[in-house]
């Protein structure tokens, strides 16, 4: 699929998920490698930018995707090629190892997370994160006797997707809407969630309602775990950046004909603050939010 087509399935979100969203402007800009009629090395290069550029401003709080972009067009640019045939197979290259390494870290962050998983566990999660089902399945592949709740995640219902995924694998699963949390949470042991973006500080960009949740789990001694590859840790907050938050069509949560007169307002993302989460699961391993400098450091340097 081209670059403007993935944008726009981007945006619509048929195609979803930070993972997966990085993943597809990956193989968009190998695409673009693949088709590109650039007469100079300077025109290829132009028009790698430009399209990563399209592909970024697709949706703006999941980190994944810029750091997904920029990884590869730096690396092209950055090699000096004068030739245009050797460009081509570089950016082709560099896409497809992202695109390897980001299913890589998506397993592995399953094998290390089932490890904090025991038998009798009561999960909750929510929305649809690969990373954090990931955990799930693999603790249930491991012979693991688990029970999972999800939220339905409105406004798209993302939670659909998780319950029905994890009925497949044969995982108990009762799906509650999003405002039931606080009804069960007592019987939760370990909250899972995976993240969009996750600040210098350890905060935590997720599907909107993931803080509340995190609080209630807080109040009741539930642990919060996060499921996130290292490509989703935002360089730009140690500079002092802030995450945007995405807010969206209010035409996803109702009608506005048929509320005259009221505001409606559709953000997609909230923030968890650090003290909320127990630990960040990583292709890399596990660590406490706190440590979310030294990951930033380590993985794009300053
Ligand atoms: P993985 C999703 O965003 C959810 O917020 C989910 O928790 C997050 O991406 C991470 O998902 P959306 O695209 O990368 O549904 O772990 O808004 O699959």
């Amino acid at each position: 699929m081209g670059v403007s087509a993935t944008a726009k399935k981007i945006k619509s979100m048929e195609i979803r998920g930070a993972g997966n969203i990085a993943r597809y402007a990956a193989q968009a800009l190998k695409t673009y490698a693949e088709e590109s009629r650039a007469k100079t090395p300077k025109e290829f290069i132009l028009g790698l930018k430009k399209a990563g550029d399209v592909l970024i401003s697709a949706r703006p709080s999941a980190v994944s995707l810029p750091n997904a972009v920029r990884l590869i067009t730096r690396k092209v640019e950055g090699a000096g090629l004068d030739d245009i045939a050797l460009l081509k197979e570089l950016t082709i290259k560099t896409a497809g190892d992202f695109i390897e390494a980001s299913n890589t870290a998506v397993e592995k962050i399953g094998e290390i997370g089932a490890g904090r998983i025991s038998s009798g566990d009561v999960i909750l999660t929510h929305c649809n994160s690969q990373a954090a089902l990931s955990v799930i399945k693999t603790a249930a592949r491991q012979g693991k006797d688990i029970e999972v709740f999800a939220t339905e995640s409105r406004p798209w219902n993302q939670g659909h997707i998780t319950a029905k995924e994890l009925a497949k694998e044969g995982i108990p699963v009762t799906l509650i809407v999003d405002s039931a949390v606080r009804v069960f949470i007592r019987k939760i042991d370990k909250v899972i969630v995976g993240a969009d973006s996750i600040a210098v500080n350890g905060a935590v960009v997720n599907k909107v309602g993931t803080a509340q949740i995190a609080l209630t789990a807080h109040e009741a001694r539930a642990l919060f775990f996060v499921c996130a590859e290292s490509y989703k840790f935002s360089p730009a907050t140690v500079l002092g950046e802030l995450i945007e938050i995405e807010e969206r069509d209010p035409g996803e949560i109702a009608d506005p004909k048929k509320f005259k007169g009221v505001k409606i307002r559709n953000p997609v993302f909230d923030v968890t603050p650090p003290e909320y989460v127990d630990l960040i699961i990583t292709e890399k391993g596990v660590m406490p939010p706190q440590a979310a400098l030294i990951l930033i450091k380590e993985q794009f340097g300053w």
